[in-house]
């Protein structure tokens, strides 16, 4: 028995090892059902590629342009011209099951067909039916090879109708360029809503035609590199070159080009704190007086965040509550914001309201008294309250960051819960609408891995752990959770290739617990996908994180004060080598079975994992002193 069994583990780590090689079928997300059936599609010289109905041909022409920039084959729609076609069909009589975005895709020797009850489907169909194609399909030119396609029946439609990434252009500007490609890479994994974090303290990105100085001047910082909150504030007369801002017609443009990829924009203008670049702009919205000499915010400390109470501005960075011109201006900027997006919810932030200078402020007292408001959180529910009349008076819906449930929720509020999970299952028992984008699953902008390797900011958000996000608490109605989303933050992503970096893989998990069933989630089963997009990204050229390669330490410290080192990897099948000498380990150096403790007068660990004879981790050293500190051991002399 303990021969056969070990035999069985031998196969699964035979397995998981060619995993890479040996899957020709490995979609992200999962489909709901996928049946491979006999025989292969072998793309033709001349093949058909046809499609009727209302808004088909966009989604026929996308086909066609990913197929012919990378493969050299002549499309016709002339239904006699081939032997071969494919095929996209809108159902004449919609069918229920998949819904607005479902499709029905099969692939026989010499056809495939999709099918949709709207072009969207087709669409998603579409990008099922690319990543059955070989990884050359990715390519941005033209590669000479065999195209084949396993034939397959497939069934697919979302759990969610919510799948959102969202993307900060405020903290750092990227062009329209940058989100017209962060769309495509995003609609390859059927996300469907891309929520623009138009405004914060670092710059204001969208043009408002009767409030210029809100991007004349509240689109412009100095430029500085480092570690956010650290950098240093603008010298006198420094020129203010870093920054950017979009168009009313850039915003049309991007609506457009998110709608023909089945996108829809959500704009957040962040009020009533993370409201620096505004107040510099228009230094009479905020209730302190002296704002007039402040600057947009380049990285500097505006806050401290060391109290236990939570963060203390050190600049007023919040409009005045108690100040009518403040309500006058979110009637201009939602006023014009409203018409450029068709998508019927704006989200008005409300997150990280500091409320310190609200509390030395007459204004705010006055208000306070004249509403019979007790705390500065009923200060801001008076805030948000007005906030979301003036948002519903342009015909839109009002959406917030969980803090908006401080002090009383708006009457039809819908709350994006991102301080764990918590603020979404209060709004739903309160029967309002949830979007889950919480830090412990879903922030793209933490570390993919140990900050000894990762670019450093707040935390770390492993892919496990993201794969793991289920966004539908046991405890509540089900029906008020409308989907999810992954928040990339950009205080520390300077360009976009970072942007690449922090949003893939863990992207693809998020976009896994989106659509696919619940019950169809399977962690190794998932990475063995992951690892298949890997090569497809090298192929398009997509940056990625190979974090999840490399081991997850932890320490322990003993009674005697004896430090022990754990290491661990994410997935199966790794092999991780150590050197304490300094020198670079490879599979000759010691392999690590047990808990290591730090060898007498030794200065780093360096550690590198191994698949089979292969490194596939990267290289890591870590300083004794930092583990030492990691496990909390007490400098001896
Ligand atoms: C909190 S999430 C914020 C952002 C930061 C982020 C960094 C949210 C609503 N507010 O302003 O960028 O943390 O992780």
């Amino acid at each position: 028995m303990k021969k056969l069994l070990a035999l069985a583990c031998l196969c699964c780590s035979a397995i998981s090892l060619n995993a890479q090689t040996t899957r020709k079928i490995a979609i992200i997300p999962e489909p709901v059902t996928i049946t491979e059936t006999a025989g292969t599609f072998v793309l033709p010289k001349t093949v058909v590629i046809a499609g009727s109905g209302t808004g088909v041909s966009n989604v026929t022409s996308y086909f066609k342009k990913k197929l012919t920039t990378a493969a050299r084959v002549n499309v016709t729609e002339n239904a006699s011209a081939a032997a071969y076609t494919i095929k996209f069909a809108l159902n004449k009589s919609p069918e229920g099951v998949i819904g607005d975005e479902g499709y029905h895709l099969t692939v026989s020797p010499k056809n495939i067909l999709i099918t949709a009850n709207k072009p969207a489907g087709l669409f998603y169909g579409v990008q099922t039916l690319l990543q059955l194609f070989p990884k050359e399909i990715e390519s941005n030119t033209v590669v000479d090879r065999k195209w084949t396609v396993p034939c397959v029946k497939v069934t697919d439609y979302p759990r969610f109708g919510w799948r959102g990434l969202m993307f900060d252009v405020s903290r750092h500007f990227f062009t329209k360029q940058d989100v017209k490609q962060y769309i495509d890479q995003m609609v390859r994994y059927k996300f469907n809503l891309l929520h623009l974090h138009l405004t914060d303290d670092e710059g204001w990105r969208i043009e408002i035609k009767s409030l210029p100085k809100l991007t004349e001047v509240g689109a412009w910082r100095v430029k500085r590199v480092g570690y956010f909150n650290t950098l240093s504030p603008p010298t006198p007369g420094e020129p203010k070159t870093e920054g950017g801002f979009y168009t009313q017609d850039d915003i049309r443009e991007l609506v457009k080009y998110a709608q023909d990829n089945y996108v829809n924009i959500l704009p957040e203008i962040d009020v009533p704190g993370h409201s620096l670049a505004a107040v510099v702009a228009y230094p009479e919205l905020s209730c302190t007086p002296g704002v007039e000499n402040y600057h947009v915010r380049n990285g500097d400390e505006i806050a401290d965040w060391s109290k236990p109470g939570g963060p203390v501005a050190l600049v007023d960075n919040t409009l005045c509550p108690a100040n009518e011109k403040v309500y006058e201006f979110l009637d201009k900027v939602i006023g014009e914001i409203a018409p450029l997006f068709p998508f019927p919810y704006i989200h008005m932030g409300g997150d990280e309201c500091m409320k310190n200078f609200w509390a030395q402020s007459d204004a705010v007292k006055q208000l306070m008294q004249r509403e019979n408001l007790k705390d500065y959180e009923q200060v801001q529910s008076y805030f948000e309250k007005r906030v979301e009349k003036i948002v519903e008076s342009k015909g839109k819906r009002f959406m917030g960051w969980d803090e908006i449930l401080e002090g009383g929720l708006a009457p039809n509020a819908a709350v994006m819960s991102w301080r764990g999970m918590s603020g979404g299952i209060a709004a739903a028992k309160a029967k309002h609408d949830v979007i889950m984008s919480p830090t412990t699953f879903a922030y793209l902008d933490y570390m993919n891995g140990d900050v000894a390797i990762e670019p450093k900011v707040y935390a770390t958000l492993r892919l496990s752990k993201a794969y793991s996000f289920e966004p539908v608490p046991d405890s509540i109605d089900a029906s008020y959770i409308k989907g999810g989303q992954a928040n990339l933050w950009t205080e520390q992503v300077y360009n976009m290739r970072h942007a690449e970096y922090m949003t893939w893989p863990r992207g693809f998990a998020i976009a896994e617990t989106m659509w696919s069933p619940k019950a169809k989630k399977n962690w190794n089963d998932f990475f063995g996908r992951v690892e298949t997009q890997f090569d497809r990204y090298k192929v398009a050229d997509i940056k990625y994180a190979p974090s999840v390669y490399d081991p997850i330490f932890t320490t322990s410290l003993s009674k005697d004060n004896e430090v022990s080192i754990y290491m661990s990897t994410e997935v199966n099948g790794l092999d991780i080598y150590y050197s304490w000498d300094n020198s670079f380990p490879d599979n000759h150096y010691d392999k690590y079975t047990q808990p290591l403790m730090i060898p007498k007068d030794a200065a780093q660990l360096r550690v590198i994992t191994y698949r089979g004879n292969q490194p596939i981790g990267r290289m890591i050293t870590i300083q004794v002193s930092d583990l030492n500190q990691r496990a909390g051991k007490k400098a001896t002399k």
